[in-house]
C-alpha cells in the first residue's frame, strides 16, 4: 500500500469569503461549501493549527503501538490523517478517518485518490455511534465542541474503553476561561488574529454568529474532569494560544 504525503496532495485552497455577502447567515453546517473552502477557512481560524496537526503526528508516530489503529474523529479534509501517514511512511498501519459530512469525506477521499492511496479507511459516520476498537491512538480535534454537552461523558468513555493499555488521546478544543475578564481578553485577541488573517470585522462577527448555536466550548477543567471520568489515568495540556488548546491524555498502560 502506498503511503500518503499532504503535499502533494494539496493544489493551493480556495479562500473562504462565505460570511462576506449581505446575508444573514444560518446555523453554520458542514457542507459542501464549506469542505470547498475549509482547509483555508480552518488555518485562518484556528490559531496554532499548523503546530497542532504537526504535533498531533508526531505524538501518534510516537505512541502508535503495533498491530493496533488510529482514529481520527470529526476527520473533516483528513489532515491530522494525512500528516500521520506521511510520518508513518515506513510502518505498517491503519488510520480510520471519520466524519459525518459527506462533503467533507469526499475531500479527503480526493486527496487520498491523488496520493495513489494511502493507510486511510474513510467512514462516514456519526462519532457518537462509531465503534472504536484496538486503538491506540485516538485523535478529536475540534469536535468535541459540535457534540450536543449530553452525549459528551458517553462518546469519551466509549473512546477510552476502545483503546489498548498505554493508549494515547489527543484532545483539541475552543475553550472559555472561567474568569470573564480574561475571557473577553482571549476572545478579543482571537478576533484581532483572525482580522490579522485577512477576515473583515462584519465576516467574524457574521461567522460568530452562525456557530453561537452550534460550537458550545467548555473550560479546561470540565474538559479534564471528563477525561478523568471516562477512565483516562492522566491528562496535560500541551499545547495553548489564547482560547485554543490541545491536551493528551493516558488510559493506564496495564502493568
Ligand atoms: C482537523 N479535525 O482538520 N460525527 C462525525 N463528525 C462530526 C460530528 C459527528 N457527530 N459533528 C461534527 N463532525 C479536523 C477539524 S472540524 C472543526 C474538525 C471546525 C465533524 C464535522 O463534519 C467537521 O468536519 C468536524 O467534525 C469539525 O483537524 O470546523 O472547527
Amino acid at each position: 500500500m502506498t503511503h500518503a504525503s499532504p503535499a502533494n496532495a494539496m493544489k493551493k485552497p480556495p479562500r473562504d469569503n462565505l460570511y462576506a455577502c449581505n446575508m444573514m447567515p444560518g446555523d453554520f453546517v458542514f457542507d459542501e461549501k464549506v469542505a470547498a473552502v475549509f482547509e483555508d477557512m480552518i488555518h485562518r481560524s484556528v490559531p496554532g493549527y499548523t503546530t497542532i496537526i504537526a504535533m498531533t503526528a508526531r505524538l501518534a508516530e510516537t505512541c502508535f503501538q503495533p498491530g493496533s489503529r488510529i482514529y481520527d474523529l470529526g476527520c473533516s479534509l483528513g489532515a491530522a490523517s494525512l500528516a500521520i501517514a506521511s510520518r508513518m511512511r515506513d510502518r505498517t498501519c491503519e488510520i480510520v478517518a471519520v466524519d459525518n459530512s459527506r462533503p467533507m469525506l469526499d475531500g479527503l477521499e480526493e486527496r487520498l485518490a491523488a496520493l495513489g492511496g494511502g493507510p486511510v479507511e474513510c467512514r462516514h459516520e456519526d462519532i457518537r455511534e462509531c465503534i472504536v476498537e484496538n486503538a491506540s491512538v485516538v485523535i478529536l480535534n475540534f469536535t468535541l465542541q459540535f457534540i450536543s454537552p449530553a452525549d459528551r461523558d458517553r462518546l469519551l468513555r466509549r473512546i477510552h474503553d476502545g483503546m489498548t493499555a498505554g493508549g494515547i488521546f489527543i484532545l483539541s478544543e475552543k475553550i472559555v476561561l472561567n474568569d470573564p475578564r480574561l475571557n473577553e481578553l482571549y476572545i478579543e485577541m482571537y478576533h484581532q488574529f483572525k482580522q490579522d488573517m485577512g477576515y473583515s470585522e462584519m465576516e467574524v462577527s457574521r461567522k460568530r454568529a452562525a456557530l453561537e448555536r452550534v460550537l458550545l466550548p467548555e473550560t479546561l477543567a470540565v474538559h479534564k474532569a471528563r477525561l478523568a471520568r471516562a477512565g483516562f489515568e492522566s491528562v496535560e495540556q500541551w499545547f495553548q494560544c489564547f482560547n485554543f488548546a490541545s491536551m493528551v491524555a493516558c488510559k493506564r498502560d496495564g502493568r
